[in-house]
């Protein structure tokens, strides 16, 4: 899987009960697939990679493939546009996403413990994330190396990527 990188802050971005909402175009680019609005069914799809997502504009139920599926936050209409949980759009189409709120950068796609963002975990990003965690240099990409997902990163997650890389080399 090729991790990508999400950042742009001109977007119209913004945070709905506790939820990263985004717009139907940015939704586009991030599964790398289409995004149609039925006019007449007031309906909008997004398909990509053999998933489908289906959201009914005006009662806001979610199908996944055709079947129905529930979200806790419903897609809204913010300033005559329609947009959508970041979550909710992870969810569906199965990609780890992580927000840095103090950059408001969007990590979207990674893989957990991929220090270094090239889309393979190995000894490199072990040294990269051990280095930040002695202070010798500062990842900028860091959230994405919080293994254990408590917020911090800290010797167990690094002790987490160890055994990643360990698992991953003798398989
Ligand atoms: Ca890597
Ligand atoms: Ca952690």
């Amino acid at each position: 899987m090729n991790g990508k990188f999400y950042y742009n802050m001109d977007l119209p971005l913004f945070k709905y009960e506790n939820e990263f909402m985004l717009t139907l175009r940015t939704c586009g680019s991030l599964i790398n697939g289409s995004v149609e609005y039925d006019v007449a069914l007031r309906e909008v799809i997004f398909a990509a990679e053999n998933r489908v997502l289906k959201i009914e504009v005006d009662s806001k139920n979610l199908f996944l493939n055709g079947e129905e599926i529930s979200f806790p936050v419903t897609p809204i209409t913010h300033n005559g546009r329609f947009c959508i949980p970041l979550n909710l759009l992870a969810q569906a189409f199965n990609y780890n996403v992580a927000v840095d709120y103090e950059s408001e950068i969007i990590y979207w796609g990674f893989l957990y413990g991929d220090a270094n963002y090239d889309g393979v975990i190995d000894s490199s990003d072990y040294v990269l994330l051990k280095r930040h965690i002695l202070e010798l240099s500062n990842m900028s990409n860091k959230i994405i190396c919080d293994l254990n997902y408590d917020g911090l990163i800290n010797s167990t997650d690094l002790a987490i990527l160890k055994r990643l890389i360990l698992n991953i080399k003798t398989q």
